[in-house]
């Protein structure tokens, strides 16, 4: 994935009309293009391939099951294009390692959520799971833009690996703090694909990110 824009976009449309359109507008200010669920299960897995003839593509499935289920899932995501994966952490290390072997490194792993709730279960073990995500041979983590503060001590424990982003504007996050912070990239989705102009909304974020740089 080209680090150009550090910006990731979630692209969580429910049609591909949508998804196409939201793209052309906004593919020369992104470096990736993130496929969760209501994509996939609106349009159907092989969207996953024809994003990716456009932008690496990051499948963000929160895959948490046992080692042969992740396995086979995370299969199932890269031989259709996909260039990484996300996984959950707290199914423990012979998960992680199962998706880690399957994309052959190419995992992010979730640590604290963003959301409110994220403070709940996931803030008090992020630390563990960071240390969880380096040790099992992960390319990343994903830690929230709506706490900057974490992503700084987040960075303390993984080191050189990569920091993925999400929160930045419809939860409040801002683009510039969490790049200063230490993200090597946001994820931003509604900020973007429901602005009524979404290649303008692409723009002034890759602006405010060269800010935080
Ligand atoms: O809030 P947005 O619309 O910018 O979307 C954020 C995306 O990042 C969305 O796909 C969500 O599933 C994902 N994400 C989080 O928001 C928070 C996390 O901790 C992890 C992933």
């Amino acid at each position: 994935m080209q680090k150009k824009n550090r910006i990731i976009l979630a692209l969580d449309v429910t049609s591909r009309a949508d998804a196409m359109r939201v793209v052309e507008a906004v593919k020369g200010y992104v470096d990736a293009i993130k496929i969760n669920w209501p994509l996939v299960l609106a349009t159907g897995p092989d969207i996953i391939r024809e994003m990716s003839r456009i932008k690496d593509v990051i499948c963000d499935f929160k895959i948490a099951d046992i080692p042969n289920t992740n396995k086979l899932i995370v299969e199932q995501a890269m031989s259709r294009g996909a260039s990484a994966v996300i996984c959950h952490g707290f199914t423990g290390d012979d998960s992680v390692k199962a998706c880690v072997d399957a994309a052959k490194g190419q995992v992010f792993v979730v640590t604290e959520m963003s959301h409110p709730g994220g403070k709940q279960f996931t803030a008090p073990v992020a630390d563990k799971l960071a240390a969880l995500a380096k040790s099992a041979g992960a390319r990343g983590i994903v830690a929230p833009a709506t706490r900057p503060e974490r992503i700084a001590a987040l960075r303390k424990i993984i080191g050189a690996l990569e920091i993925i982003s999400p929160g930045v504007g419809a939860q409040g996050g801002k683009a510039s703090d969490a790049i200063r912070a230490g993200a090597d990239y946001i994820i931003v989705g509604r900020a973007i694909y429901d602005a009524p102009d979404p290649g303008g909304a692409a723009k002034a974020l890759a602006d405010e990110v060269k800010e935080g740089l």
